[in-house]
């Protein structure tokens, strides 16, 4: 059975300002994802308060905020078969220290607050995040 997904990913400020957009860019295609559209770009705090709202409760929220709008990231609508997991799994846990061996977060990550990557986490709210980027 197919089921073909679309995902929403980021390349966060930490590992764009580490140059590591296309080494990240080959991960997700040697692992069969497909880049349908990309685009660099800088939010506004204003803007990562929005994408963030599901987090505003949480004593981490405003710094997170501050962090995502900090300077230029990668957003990115991912393809593949069940491409919301295999993203999740290819992330790695959200705190890089916990992450598996492999995972982007393990490789690029340096504390849980500069993770390196976002990915959708549901098929609804990839549905909000693409929209929130591309439309
Ligand atoms: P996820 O990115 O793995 O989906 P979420 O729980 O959705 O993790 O949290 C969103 C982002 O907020 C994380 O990627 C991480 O950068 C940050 N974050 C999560 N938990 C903490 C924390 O306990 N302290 C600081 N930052 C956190
Ligand atoms: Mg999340």
């Amino acid at each position: 059975m197919s089921n073909l997904e679309q995902t929403l990913s980021i390349i966060k400020p930490d590992a764009v300002e580490r140059n590591l957009i296309e080494e990240i860019k080959s991960t997700f295609k040697n692992n069969n994802f497909k880049i349908l559209k990309d685009k660099k770009i800088q939010i506004t705090k204003t803007e990562a308060e929005e994408f963030y709202k599901v987090h505003q409760t949480k004593p981490f929220y405003n710094d997170l905020c501050e962090y995502l709008s900090s300077g230029p990231i990668v957003v990115m609508i991912l393809e593949r078969e069940n491409a919301i997991s295999e993203n999740r799994k290819l992330m790695g846990a959200t705190d890089p220290k916990k992450a598996e061996e492999g995972t982007l977060r393990k490789k690029y990550g340096i504390s849980i607050d500069r993770n390196s990557v976002h990915g959708s986490d549901s098929i609804e709210n990839a549905k909000i995040e693409i929209n929130f980027f591309f439309s």
